[in-house]
């Protein structure tokens, strides 16, 4: 059995990080309120065939993409979570075509962009899914409205993710750390298990759609395949649950750019920005091909970008290939 009485909690942790070291003051509440949404929602997905709560429903988001039930359960479990938090006063979320504005916000409050369940495609079958945030601080004075969620990744102040695999983690990206626990499903606590997580130099791993190798250009293709060349692949098709076995194991993903996804795959302010702040406070680096993630200024909330993530030396190389270098 676990003994996770002996080990910090994520509660202990995120007090220690915001009130001794100066981290932004309230964040302790955003964090217990992913959480707690993260508790919740893993249940959810174990439960989901039991229940019948597989599926889709039969409705397409604002990206066009059909909506499984899991996605809508989560993010209405996380706008609940984090509304009630106290410290947040706007949410904006990939299943959801306008920002949450969370009534009575206070003047400390934060914004929080989530990709509420990451890996869609892989809901139904039993294959790790995830969850994305990324945080950032309103300004005190400022009366939140939609433009307020369109900062660069540069500004937050933190980030973190959940991997619902064979144990359920919450890595927690401050400006101090990074940090991972697990949850203790007996005591419905999250635990340290991964103290400084500093992603290894070594890169065994490389992860990419190979199915795409044929629409794309010239110095993309190329690239990939140098990886090809040197790497193991590895590829769930979460990117959550390829992001985690990167970064802890060494690696680099890659969803480029082709002729059917001019502006990419994924989107930047629920999984570039978030995932790109992780990898980069762990010594990784996160690039659209042309520029840094977290320095693209964002015009619309749900736009989408090319990502090439993980290990800083190989993304660099990575990139110089796909620029034609
Ligand atoms: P989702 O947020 O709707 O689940 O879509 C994003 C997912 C990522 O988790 C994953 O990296 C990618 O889509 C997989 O795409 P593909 O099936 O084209 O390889
Ligand atoms: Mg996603």
């Amino acid at each position: 059995m676990p003994d996770a009485g002996k080990r910090i909690t994520l509660q202990e942790y995120v007090i220690s990080e915001c009130r001794d070291k100066g981290q932004n003051q309230g964040l302790e509440s955003v964090i217990m309120a992913i959480a707690e949404g993260s508790r919740r929602v893993q249940q959810q997905v174990q439960q989901a065939a039991l229940a019948d709560a597989l599926g889709v429903t039969g409705e397409t988001n604002v990206q066009g993409e059909i909506v499984q039930r899991l996605d809508t359960a989560s993010s209405d479990i996380f706008v609940e979570t984090l509304s009630q938090s106290g410290q947040v006063a706007a949410i904006g979320c990939e299943e959801i075509e306008r920002p949450v504005i969370v009534e009575g916000d206070t003047s400390e409050g934060y914004i929080v962009l989530m990709d509420p369940l990451d890996g869609s495609s892989n809901i139904d079958v039993a294959v790790s899914i995830g969850s994305i945030f990324g945080i950032w601080q309103k300004n005190p004075d400022e009366t939140v409205n939609d433009d307020s969620l369109l900062r660069p990744g540069n500004q937050q102040v933190a980030a973190a993710y959940v991997v619902y695999g064979s144990s359920t983690v919450l890595v927690l990206a401050t400006k101090h750390n990074v940090c991972g626990f697990t949850l203790d499903i007996e005591s419905g606590r999250f635990a340290v298990t991964h103290p400084s997580i500093k992603i290894p130099v070594e890169c065994p791993y490389y992860s990419t759609n190979e199915g795409n190798n044929k629409v794309l250009d010239g110095p993309t293709q190329k690239a990939i395949t140098l990886l090809r060349d040197k790497y193991s692949q590895r590829y769930v098709g979460s990117l959550v649950a390829d992001f985690h076995r990167n970064l802890l194991k060494g690696g680099i993903f890659a969803y480029p750019a082709d002729q059917n996804r001019k502006d990419g795959r994924l989107r930047l302010m629920y999984e570039a920005n978030p995932l790109g702040f992780v990898a980069e406070q762990a010594g990784g680096a996160a690039s659209t091909g042309y520029e840094r993630i977290l320095d693209i200024d964002p015009v619309e909330l749900h736009q989408r970008t090319p990502l090439i993530l993980g290990n800083k030396d190989v993304v660099e190389d990575t990139v110089a290939v796909i620029r034609g270098g």
